[in-house]
Protein backbone atom coordinates (compact mmCIF):
# COMPACT_ATOMS: atom_id res chain seq x y z
CA UNK A 1 0.00 0.00 0.00
CA UNK A 2 1.12 3.16 -0.78
CA UNK A 3 0.59 6.06 1.86
CA UNK A 4 -2.71 6.51 3.86
CA UNK A 5 -5.96 8.14 1.88
CA UNK A 6 -4.56 11.03 0.53
CA UNK A 7 -7.58 11.70 -0.95
CA UNK A 8 -9.00 12.40 2.56
CA UNK A 9 -6.76 14.75 3.71
CA UNK A 10 -6.47 18.62 3.79
CA UNK A 11 -3.11 18.54 1.72
CA UNK A 12 -0.96 21.61 0.36
CA UNK A 13 1.30 19.78 -1.95
CA UNK A 14 4.23 21.46 -1.86
CA UNK A 15 6.33 18.07 -3.72
CA UNK A 16 8.45 15.39 -1.91
CA UNK A 17 11.68 16.50 -0.16
CA UNK A 18 15.04 14.75 0.76
CA UNK A 19 17.91 15.54 2.61
CA UNK A 20 21.12 14.01 4.05
CA UNK A 21 19.44 13.93 8.04
CA UNK A 22 22.72 13.53 9.66
CA UNK A 23 25.71 15.32 10.28
CA UNK A 24 28.95 16.03 7.50
CA UNK A 25 31.77 13.81 8.08
CA UNK A 26 32.53 10.17 8.24
CA UNK A 27 30.47 8.74 10.65
CA UNK A 28 28.98 4.29 11.79
CA UNK A 29 25.52 5.32 9.73
CA UNK A 30 24.17 8.03 7.85
CA UNK A 31 20.51 8.47 6.93
CA UNK A 32 18.91 10.11 3.60
CA UNK A 33 15.22 11.10 4.60
CA UNK A 34 12.34 11.51 2.26
CA UNK A 35 8.82 13.23 3.16
CA UNK A 36 5.94 13.83 1.17
CA UNK A 37 3.16 12.13 -1.18
CA UNK A 38 5.80 10.41 -3.41
CA UNK A 39 8.39 9.15 -0.22
CA UNK A 40 7.22 5.70 -0.83
CA UNK A 41 7.11 5.55 -4.57
CA UNK A 42 10.72 6.80 -4.74
CA UNK A 43 12.14 4.43 -2.39
CA UNK A 44 10.27 1.71 -4.08
CA UNK A 45 12.66 2.94 -6.85
CA UNK A 46 15.63 3.02 -5.38
CA UNK A 47 15.69 -0.30 -2.84
CA UNK A 48 16.30 -3.71 -4.04
CA UNK A 49 16.04 -6.54 -0.93
CA UNK A 50 18.41 -9.06 -0.26
CA UNK A 51 17.05 -11.09 -3.43
CA UNK A 52 17.57 -7.90 -5.34
CA UNK A 53 13.20 -7.90 -6.05
CA UNK A 54 12.08 -4.56 -5.76
CA UNK A 55 9.25 -3.88 -3.61
CA UNK A 56 5.67 -2.06 -4.17
CA UNK A 57 4.91 -1.98 -0.48
CA UNK A 58 6.41 -1.81 3.01
CA UNK A 59 4.64 -1.86 7.04
CA UNK A 60 4.88 1.46 8.48
CA UNK A 61 7.72 1.67 11.21
CA UNK A 62 9.22 -1.97 9.91
CA UNK A 63 13.23 -1.84 8.85
CA UNK A 64 14.02 -3.58 5.99
CA UNK A 65 17.75 -4.53 5.03
CA UNK A 66 18.48 -4.34 1.04
CA UNK A 67 20.63 -1.63 -0.87
CA UNK A 68 20.12 1.06 -2.88
CA UNK A 69 20.29 1.06 -6.97
CA UNK A 70 21.03 3.05 -9.18
CA UNK A 71 18.65 3.33 -12.64
CA UNK A 72 20.96 0.65 -14.39
CA UNK A 73 20.43 -1.67 -11.56
CA UNK A 74 24.13 -0.69 -9.87
CA UNK A 75 25.00 -0.79 -6.64
CA UNK A 76 25.01 2.34 -4.57
CA UNK A 77 24.88 1.19 -0.74
CA UNK A 78 24.07 -1.27 1.42
CA UNK A 79 21.26 0.09 3.62
CA UNK A 80 18.40 -0.41 5.74
CA UNK A 81 14.95 1.19 4.88
CA UNK A 82 12.14 2.29 6.93
CA UNK A 83 8.70 3.57 6.04
CA UNK A 84 6.71 5.69 8.31
CA UNK A 85 3.54 6.12 7.03
CA UNK A 86 0.97 9.27 7.57
CA UNK A 87 0.05 10.61 10.09
CA UNK A 88 2.76 8.60 12.36
CA UNK A 89 5.69 10.49 11.17
CA UNK A 90 7.52 13.52 11.91
CA UNK A 91 6.07 15.54 9.26
CA UNK A 92 2.59 14.04 9.57
CA UNK A 93 3.21 13.29 5.39
CA UNK A 94 4.56 9.92 4.15
CA UNK A 95 8.04 9.79 5.44
CA UNK A 96 11.06 6.77 4.07
CA UNK A 97 14.19 6.80 4.95
CA UNK A 98 17.34 5.29 4.16
CA UNK A 99 19.92 4.14 6.56
CA UNK A 100 23.53 4.07 5.02
CA UNK A 101 26.85 3.87 5.59
CA UNK A 102 28.01 7.14 6.98
CA UNK A 103 30.19 8.26 4.36
CA UNK A 104 29.99 11.71 2.38
CA UNK A 105 29.95 10.23 -1.15
CA UNK A 106 28.22 7.26 -0.38
CA UNK A 107 24.79 10.03 1.15
CA UNK A 108 25.33 12.27 -1.52
CA UNK A 109 25.23 9.34 -4.40
CA UNK A 110 22.32 7.93 -2.60
CA UNK A 111 20.41 11.52 -1.96
CA UNK A 112 21.18 11.95 -5.75
CA UNK A 113 19.25 8.65 -7.06
CA UNK A 114 16.75 9.72 -4.75
CA UNK A 115 16.52 13.37 -6.26
CA UNK A 116 16.61 11.67 -9.66
CA UNK A 117 13.79 9.73 -8.96
CA UNK A 118 10.97 12.75 -8.42
CA UNK A 119 12.12 14.18 -4.93
CA UNK A 120 13.52 17.75 -4.62
CA UNK A 121 15.87 18.75 -2.18
CA UNK A 122 14.70 20.08 0.84
CA UNK A 123 15.56 23.80 2.15
CA UNK A 124 16.27 24.36 5.77
CA UNK A 125 14.32 23.33 8.32
CA UNK A 126 11.74 22.16 5.27
CA UNK A 127 10.63 18.92 7.60
CA UNK A 128 10.24 20.81 10.48
CA UNK A 129 7.78 22.96 8.77
CA UNK A 130 5.71 20.90 7.20
CA UNK A 131 5.11 19.46 11.02
CA UNK A 132 4.29 22.67 12.13
CA UNK A 133 2.24 23.44 8.52
CA UNK A 134 0.62 19.45 9.48
CA UNK A 135 0.06 20.60 12.92
CA UNK A 136 2.30 17.94 14.93
CA UNK A 137 4.30 20.81 16.55
CA UNK A 138 3.23 24.23 16.83
CA UNK A 139 5.75 27.63 16.22
CA UNK A 140 7.05 27.19 19.93
CA UNK A 141 7.81 23.62 19.96
CA UNK A 142 8.90 23.54 16.08
CA UNK A 143 11.73 26.29 17.01
CA UNK A 144 12.74 24.34 20.17
CA UNK A 145 13.94 21.45 18.04
CA UNK A 146 16.57 23.66 17.25
CA UNK A 147 17.29 24.65 20.68
CA UNK A 148 17.40 20.90 21.47
CA UNK A 149 20.06 20.39 18.84
CA UNK A 150 22.03 23.60 20.07
CA UNK A 151 22.00 22.69 23.47
CA UNK A 152 25.58 22.56 25.18
CA UNK A 153 25.17 21.38 28.50
CA UNK A 154 22.12 19.19 30.43
CA UNK A 155 20.52 22.07 31.95
CA UNK A 156 20.26 23.62 28.33
CA UNK A 157 18.81 20.28 26.94
CA UNK A 158 16.14 20.09 29.81
CA UNK A 159 15.13 23.42 29.05
CA UNK A 160 14.89 22.66 25.46
CA UNK A 161 12.65 19.37 25.91
CA UNK A 162 10.53 21.23 28.18
CA UNK A 163 9.93 23.46 25.20
CA UNK A 164 9.44 20.92 22.59
CA UNK A 165 7.24 19.13 24.74
CA UNK A 166 4.98 22.15 24.40
CA UNK A 167 5.59 23.86 28.01
CA UNK A 168 6.06 27.60 26.84
CA UNK A 169 2.90 26.60 24.38
CA UNK A 170 0.62 25.53 27.45
CA UNK A 171 1.34 28.44 29.20
CA UNK A 172 0.79 30.92 26.70
CA UNK A 173 -2.64 28.84 25.77
CA UNK A 174 -3.74 29.22 29.25
CA UNK A 175 -3.57 32.99 29.26
CA UNK A 176 -5.12 33.36 26.12
CA UNK A 177 -7.89 31.63 27.24
CA UNK A 178 -8.78 33.45 29.93
CA UNK A 179 -8.45 36.19 28.05
CA UNK A 180 -10.77 34.92 25.69
CA UNK A 181 -13.17 34.70 28.27
CA UNK A 182 -12.73 38.28 29.07
CA UNK A 183 -13.47 39.44 26.15
CA UNK A 184 -16.73 37.57 26.13
CA UNK A 185 -17.69 38.61 29.39
CA UNK A 186 -17.22 42.23 28.15
CA UNK A 187 -18.81 41.79 24.59
CA UNK A 188 -21.96 40.49 26.56
CA UNK A 189 -22.30 43.83 28.39
CA UNK A 190 -22.01 45.51 24.48
CA UNK A 191 -24.77 43.62 23.50
CA UNK A 192 -27.09 44.87 25.95
CA UNK A 193 -25.79 48.48 26.28
CA UNK A 194 -28.58 49.50 28.05
CA UNK A 195 -27.67 47.87 31.19
CA UNK A 196 -24.21 48.86 31.82
CA UNK A 197 -21.65 46.94 33.66
CA UNK A 198 -22.49 46.55 37.30
CA UNK A 199 -19.44 47.38 39.28
CA UNK A 200 -18.81 44.00 41.10
CA UNK A 201 -18.50 42.39 37.01
CA UNK A 202 -16.44 45.32 35.85
CA UNK A 203 -14.08 44.73 39.16
CA UNK A 204 -13.78 40.68 38.13
CA UNK A 205 -13.03 41.81 34.97
CA UNK A 206 -10.25 43.64 36.38
CA UNK A 207 -8.89 41.13 38.28
CA UNK A 208 -8.98 38.59 35.57
CA UNK A 209 -7.03 41.26 33.62
CA UNK A 210 -4.55 41.75 35.68
CA UNK A 211 -3.89 38.05 36.45
CA UNK A 212 -3.09 37.79 32.54
CA UNK A 213 -0.66 40.40 32.46
CA UNK A 214 1.33 39.31 35.46
CA UNK A 215 1.36 35.78 33.84
CA UNK A 216 2.86 37.19 30.93
CA UNK A 217 5.39 39.90 32.93
CA UNK A 218 6.65 36.25 34.69
CA UNK A 219 6.93 34.75 31.21
CA UNK A 220 9.28 38.04 30.33
CA UNK A 221 11.28 37.85 33.34
CA UNK A 222 12.50 33.91 33.02
CA UNK A 223 12.87 34.79 29.50
CA UNK A 224 16.23 36.53 30.71
CA UNK A 225 17.22 33.56 32.23
CA UNK A 226 16.17 30.87 29.98
CA UNK A 227 18.37 32.73 27.52
CA UNK A 228 21.36 32.28 29.83
CA UNK A 229 21.08 28.49 29.85
CA UNK A 230 19.87 28.35 25.93
CA UNK A 231 22.59 30.61 24.12
CA UNK A 232 25.30 30.46 27.57
CA UNK A 233 27.28 33.64 28.43
CA UNK A 234 30.84 35.49 27.75
CA UNK A 235 33.47 35.77 30.32
CA UNK A 236 36.79 37.04 30.29
CA UNK A 237 39.53 37.07 32.66
CA UNK A 238 41.38 40.19 32.65
CA UNK A 239 44.05 41.46 35.00
CA UNK A 240 47.62 43.37 34.42
CA UNK A 241 50.58 40.78 33.76
CA UNK A 242 52.14 37.90 35.69
CA UNK A 243 48.43 38.03 38.16
CA UNK A 244 47.79 34.36 37.63
CA UNK A 245 45.11 34.75 34.40
CA UNK A 246 46.05 32.22 32.29
CA UNK A 247 46.59 29.49 35.15
CA UNK A 248 42.77 30.63 36.70
CA UNK A 249 41.72 30.01 33.05
CA UNK A 250 43.37 26.84 32.64
CA UNK A 251 41.95 25.44 36.75
CA UNK A 252 38.42 26.66 35.08
CA UNK A 253 38.50 24.79 31.31
CA UNK A 254 40.46 21.71 33.23
CA UNK A 255 43.55 21.64 30.72
CA UNK A 256 46.47 23.32 30.17
CA UNK A 257 45.30 25.18 27.53
CA UNK A 258 47.31 28.75 28.02
CA UNK A 259 50.67 28.79 28.39
CA UNK A 260 51.66 29.60 31.79
CA UNK A 261 55.55 31.28 32.93
CA UNK A 262 56.79 33.31 35.35
CA UNK A 263 57.59 35.71 32.52
CA UNK A 264 54.78 39.01 32.48
CA UNK A 265 53.76 39.45 28.99
CA UNK A 266 53.14 35.49 28.44
CA UNK A 267 49.61 36.02 26.88
CA UNK A 268 49.72 37.95 23.80
CA UNK A 269 46.27 36.91 22.00
CA UNK A 270 42.72 35.85 23.47
CA UNK A 271 42.41 32.29 23.98
CA UNK A 272 38.70 30.99 24.46
CA UNK A 273 37.54 27.46 25.33
CA UNK A 274 33.52 26.45 25.86
CA UNK A 275 33.05 25.41 29.64
CA UNK A 276 30.03 23.92 31.25
CA UNK A 277 30.10 26.02 34.78
CA UNK A 278 27.27 24.38 36.78
CA UNK A 279 24.80 23.52 33.28
CA UNK A 280 25.52 27.05 32.16
CA UNK A 281 27.33 27.32 28.84
CA UNK A 282 30.57 29.73 29.18
CA UNK A 283 32.51 31.37 26.68
CA UNK A 284 35.25 31.86 28.69
CA UNK A 285 38.27 34.03 27.81
CA UNK A 286 42.31 34.21 28.82
CA UNK A 287 43.41 37.79 27.36
CA UNK A 288 46.88 39.68 27.44
CA UNK A 289 47.82 41.23 30.66
CA UNK A 290 47.10 44.56 30.66
CA UNK A 291 49.79 47.63 31.06
CA UNK A 292 51.96 50.35 29.25
CA UNK A 293 54.41 48.62 26.98
CA UNK A 294 57.06 49.18 24.15
CA UNK A 295 56.60 45.52 22.71
CA UNK A 296 54.67 45.81 19.48
CA UNK A 297 53.02 42.19 19.63
CA UNK A 298 52.14 42.58 23.15
CA UNK A 299 50.85 46.23 22.52
CA UNK A 300 48.24 44.54 20.21
CA UNK A 301 47.30 42.10 22.48
CA UNK A 302 46.52 45.00 25.36
CA UNK A 303 44.58 46.31 22.97
CA UNK A 304 42.72 43.35 22.29
CA UNK A 305 42.28 42.55 26.30
CA UNK A 306 40.92 46.70 26.62
CA UNK A 307 38.61 46.09 23.72
CA UNK A 308 36.49 43.25 25.47
CA UNK A 309 36.65 44.95 28.73
CA UNK A 310 33.28 45.18 30.05
CA UNK A 311 31.72 44.01 26.46
CA UNK A 312 31.28 40.29 27.83
CA UNK A 313 28.28 39.24 30.30
CA UNK A 314 31.00 39.27 33.15
CA UNK A 315 34.78 40.39 33.54
CA UNK A 316 36.74 38.51 36.04
CA UNK A 317 39.23 41.07 36.94
CA UNK A 318 42.02 39.21 38.35
CA UNK A 319 44.83 40.96 41.42
CA UNK A 320 48.54 39.66 42.85
CA UNK A 321 46.88 39.34 46.52
CA UNK A 322 50.75 39.81 47.70
CA UNK A 323 51.25 42.85 45.74
CA UNK A 324 47.97 44.13 46.68
CA UNK A 325 49.12 43.78 50.14
CA UNK A 326 52.14 45.81 50.11
CA UNK A 327 50.03 47.89 47.79
CA UNK A 328 51.91 47.63 44.39
CA UNK A 329 50.11 48.57 41.74
CA UNK A 330 46.97 49.09 43.72
CA UNK A 331 46.40 52.20 41.99
CA UNK A 332 45.84 51.23 39.07
CA UNK A 333 43.91 48.06 39.36
CA UNK A 334 41.51 50.61 41.42
CA UNK A 335 41.18 52.47 38.32
CA UNK A 336 40.61 49.93 35.87
CA UNK A 337 37.83 48.57 38.54
CA UNK A 338 35.90 52.01 38.58
CA UNK A 339 35.72 51.38 34.85
CA UNK A 340 33.95 48.04 34.71
CA UNK A 341 30.06 47.74 35.51
CA UNK A 342 30.20 46.40 38.91
CA UNK A 343 27.00 44.01 38.72
CA UNK A 344 29.25 42.49 36.27
CA UNK A 345 32.79 41.92 37.67
CA UNK A 346 34.37 39.57 40.11
CA UNK A 347 37.07 40.49 41.37
CA UNK A 348 40.08 37.94 42.12
CA UNK A 349 42.54 38.37 44.72
CA UNK A 350 44.76 35.42 43.14
CA UNK A 351 48.13 33.98 44.63
CA UNK A 352 46.29 33.80 48.08
CA UNK A 353 48.87 31.21 49.32
CA UNK A 354 51.80 34.08 48.67
CA UNK A 355 49.66 36.94 51.13
CA UNK A 356 48.77 34.90 54.11
CA UNK A 357 45.06 36.30 54.38
CA UNK A 358 46.00 39.98 54.85
CA UNK A 359 44.23 40.85 51.99
CA UNK A 360 40.83 41.79 51.45
CA UNK A 361 38.41 44.06 49.31
CA UNK A 362 38.23 46.70 51.65
CA UNK A 363 41.94 47.63 49.86
CA UNK A 364 40.42 48.65 46.79
CA UNK A 365 37.27 50.82 48.50
CA UNK A 366 34.25 51.52 46.32
CA UNK A 367 35.96 50.35 43.35
CA UNK A 368 35.51 47.02 44.38
CA UNK A 369 32.15 44.95 43.03
CA UNK A 370 29.92 43.09 45.22
CA UNK A 371 31.47 39.67 44.37
CA UNK A 372 34.90 38.97 45.29
CA UNK A 373 36.90 35.36 45.85
CA UNK A 374 40.14 34.60 46.84
CA UNK A 375 41.70 31.84 45.01
CA UNK A 376 45.29 30.40 44.24
CA UNK A 377 45.88 28.99 40.97
CA UNK A 378 48.76 27.24 43.34
CA UNK A 379 46.90 25.31 45.85
CA UNK A 380 43.68 25.32 44.07
CA UNK A 381 41.89 27.30 46.90
CA UNK A 382 38.68 29.22 46.36
CA UNK A 383 38.27 27.41 42.43
CA UNK A 384 35.23 26.40 43.31
CA UNK A 385 34.15 29.07 44.90
CA UNK A 386 35.05 31.30 41.58
CA UNK A 387 33.26 28.69 39.55
CA UNK A 388 30.12 29.44 41.97
CA UNK A 389 30.82 33.22 41.92
CA UNK A 390 30.73 33.29 37.72
CA UNK A 391 27.72 31.50 37.84
CA UNK A 392 26.00 33.69 40.38
CA UNK A 393 26.63 36.91 38.70
CA UNK A 394 25.38 35.62 35.62
CA UNK A 395 22.23 34.11 36.86
CA UNK A 396 21.99 37.12 38.97
CA UNK A 397 21.54 34.46 42.26
CA UNK A 398 19.48 32.06 40.40
CA UNK A 399 21.24 28.86 40.61
CA UNK A 400 19.05 26.92 38.70
CA UNK A 401 17.45 27.18 35.44
CA UNK A 402 14.23 25.49 38.14
CA UNK A 403 10.81 25.84 36.08
CA UNK A 404 11.84 28.55 33.84
CA UNK A 405 10.06 28.36 30.13
CA UNK A 406 12.52 28.87 27.41
CA UNK A 407 11.81 31.78 25.72
CA UNK A 408 13.80 33.24 22.44
CA UNK A 409 13.95 36.74 21.38
CA UNK A 410 10.52 36.76 18.59
CA UNK A 411 8.67 35.33 22.16
CA UNK A 412 10.35 38.03 24.20
CA UNK A 413 9.27 40.73 21.49
CA UNK A 414 5.41 39.12 21.22
CA UNK A 415 5.23 39.26 25.28
CA UNK A 416 6.28 43.03 25.57
CA UNK A 417 4.22 43.54 22.92
CA UNK A 418 0.99 41.78 24.64
CA UNK A 419 1.60 43.60 27.54
CA UNK A 420 1.39 46.97 26.60
CA UNK A 421 -1.73 46.55 25.41
CA UNK A 422 -3.34 44.57 27.73
CA UNK A 423 -1.75 47.23 30.37
CA UNK A 424 -3.79 49.84 27.39
CA UNK A 425 -7.18 47.64 28.42
CA UNK A 426 -6.37 47.91 31.71
CA UNK A 427 -6.07 51.51 32.11
CA UNK A 428 -8.58 51.64 29.53
CA UNK A 429 -11.11 49.75 31.71
CA UNK A 430 -10.21 52.12 34.52
CA UNK A 431 -11.40 55.04 32.97
CA UNK A 432 -14.69 53.42 31.38
CA UNK A 433 -13.94 54.28 27.86
CA UNK A 434 -16.35 52.68 25.57
CA UNK A 435 -16.38 48.54 26.02
CA UNK A 436 -15.83 47.85 21.90
CA UNK A 437 -12.40 49.66 22.34
CA UNK A 438 -10.88 48.20 25.13
CA UNK A 439 -11.61 44.52 23.56
CA UNK A 440 -9.66 45.77 20.30
CA UNK A 441 -6.92 45.74 23.25
CA UNK A 442 -7.30 42.55 24.65
CA UNK A 443 -7.52 40.92 20.80
CA UNK A 444 -4.37 42.67 20.43
CA UNK A 445 -2.61 41.12 23.21
CA UNK A 446 -4.09 37.97 22.25
CA UNK A 447 -2.76 37.94 18.48
CA UNK A 448 0.71 38.90 19.70
CA UNK A 449 0.19 36.07 22.13
CA UNK A 450 -0.69 33.66 19.25
CA UNK A 451 2.51 34.59 17.39
CA UNK A 452 4.14 32.36 19.63
CA UNK A 453 2.47 29.38 19.03
CA UNK A 454 1.74 29.94 15.58
CA UNK A 455 -1.77 30.71 15.62
CA UNK A 456 -1.57 34.18 14.38
CA UNK A 457 2.01 34.38 12.92
CA UNK A 458 2.73 35.73 9.01
CA UNK A 459 4.28 33.06 6.37
CA UNK A 460 7.73 35.63 5.94
CA UNK A 461 8.01 35.13 9.75
CA UNK A 462 7.52 31.15 9.49
CA UNK A 463 10.04 31.78 6.67
CA UNK A 464 12.66 32.98 8.30
CA UNK A 465 12.05 30.68 11.59
CA UNK A 466 12.74 27.87 9.49
CA UNK A 467 15.87 28.89 7.44
CA UNK A 468 18.00 29.49 10.77
CA UNK A 469 17.58 25.21 10.79
CA UNK A 470 19.91 22.78 9.71
CA UNK A 471 18.95 20.94 6.31
CA UNK A 472 17.92 17.87 6.76
CA UNK A 473 15.80 18.35 10.09
N1 LIG B 1 52.19 31.01 44.26
C1 LIG B 1 51.31 31.17 43.26
N2 LIG B 1 51.75 31.33 42.00
C2 LIG B 1 50.85 31.50 41.02
C3 LIG B 1 49.47 31.49 41.28
N3 LIG B 1 48.82 31.68 40.11
C4 LIG B 1 49.76 31.78 39.16
N4 LIG B 1 50.98 31.67 39.69
C5 LIG B 1 52.28 31.79 39.00
O1 LIG B 1 52.39 33.10 38.51
C6 LIG B 1 53.05 33.12 37.24
C7 LIG B 1 52.20 33.81 36.20
O2 LIG B 1 51.04 33.01 35.93
P1 LIG B 1 50.19 33.17 34.64
O3 LIG B 1 48.98 32.32 34.80
O4 LIG B 1 51.02 32.95 33.41
O5 LIG B 1 49.80 34.69 34.73
P2 LIG B 1 49.07 35.60 33.66
O6 LIG B 1 48.24 36.57 34.43
O7 LIG B 1 48.36 34.78 32.65
O8 LIG B 1 50.29 36.35 32.99
P3 LIG B 1 50.35 37.10 31.56
O9 LIG B 1 49.85 36.16 30.54
O10 LIG B 1 51.80 37.36 31.41
O11 LIG B 1 49.57 38.32 31.68
C8 LIG B 1 53.36 31.67 36.93
O12 LIG B 1 54.69 31.39 37.32
C9 LIG B 1 52.36 30.91 37.78
O13 LIG B 1 52.85 29.62 38.12
C10 LIG B 1 49.03 31.33 42.63
O14 LIG B 1 47.86 31.34 42.98
N5 LIG B 1 50.01 31.17 43.58
MG1 LIG C 1 48.55 34.65 30.66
Amino acid sequence: MFGGDLMDRDYVDEGTIAAIATPAGEGGIGIVRISGREAVPILSRVFRDKFGRSRTSFESHKMYYGKVVSEQGEMIDEVLAVVMLSPRSYTGEDVSELHCHGGRMVLHSVLEEVLRQGARLAGPGEFTKRAFVNGRLDLAQAESVMDVIRSKTKQSLKLALGGLSGRLSARIRETMNSLVQVVAHIEASIDFPEDDIDELEAASIRESLRSSISEVEAMISEAARGKIYRDGVSVVIAGRPNVGKSSLFNALVRERRAIVTDIPGTTRDVIEEYVNLSGVPVRLMDTAGIHETEDVVEREGVSRSRELLGRTDVTVYVVDASDAATGVNLDDDIQMLNALPKDETILVLNKIDLAAGQVDAQLYGDAAPEVVVKTSAATGEGLDELEQAIVQVVTKGHFSAGEVVVTNARHEDALRRCKSHLEDALSALERSVPHDLIVIDIREGLSALGEITGDTVDEDVIDRIFSDFCVGK
